[in-house]
């Protein structure tokens, strides 16, 4: 199942929420600083045990003071930074790695942030489309293995997946 909600990710009680960190995967602004102040200093601790994370690939902690059980940290592509094709396959591997790290630890619900859509730059309805397909797809292979939540910040990224997911 495939579903929206407009809301500070950091309040919602899921098994997993998806992270949009930096490779250092050591904390920074938007989405990634409000998970890092409210699961707490451990976090921090956890994550200078990874070794960063590299572009498109996923790691996971445990979710400390949050609401959620873990936090899987993902790394989304800057905009631009490589050619259109791999921009694109990179935020396609974001969540399938992200969605095949919660299959490995039995996972049911997932919520990602929409990744890459801050400071990195991703035109929001172009990464909608990227995450709401590949999503799809991962369900359709995966038996529907999982509750997945796209987690949106502002009304326009809102009106773009509910647009999406009602096709
Ligand atoms: N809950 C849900 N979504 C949020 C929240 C929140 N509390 N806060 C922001 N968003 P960004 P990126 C949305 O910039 O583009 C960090 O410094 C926001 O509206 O957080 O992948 C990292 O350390 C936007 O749609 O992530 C990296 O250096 C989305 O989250 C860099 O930013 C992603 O915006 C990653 O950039």
């Amino acid at each position: 199942m495939l579903k929206v909600v407009c809301e500070d990710i950091t309040k919602l009680k899921v098994d997993a929420i998806v992270n949009a960190a930096n490779k250092s995967l050591l904390g920074g602004g938007g989405v990634d600083g409000a998970i890092h102040k409210a699961a707490g200093a451990l976090l921090l601790q956890a994550c200078k045990q990874l070794n960063g994370c590299q572009t498109g690939q996923a790691k996971i902690t445990h979710g400390y003071n949050l609401p959620a059980k873990y936090i899987i940290h993902t790394v989304g592509p800057i905009y631009r930074f490589h050619d259109q094709a791999e921009d694109e396959q990179l935020l396609r591997y974001c969540y399938r790695n992200s969605l095949d790290l919660a299959k490995k630890y039995n996972l049911k619900t997932i919520a990602f942030s929409s990744i890459s859509t801050g400071v990195y730059g991703y035109p929001k309805k172009e990464a909608a489309q990227i995450a709401v397909s590949t999503c799809k797809k991962w369900l359709a292979d995966n038996g529907n293995l999982l509750e997945i939540t796209f987690c949106v910040f502002d009304k326009e990224n809102l009106n773009i997946y509910r647009q999406l997911l009602e096709k």
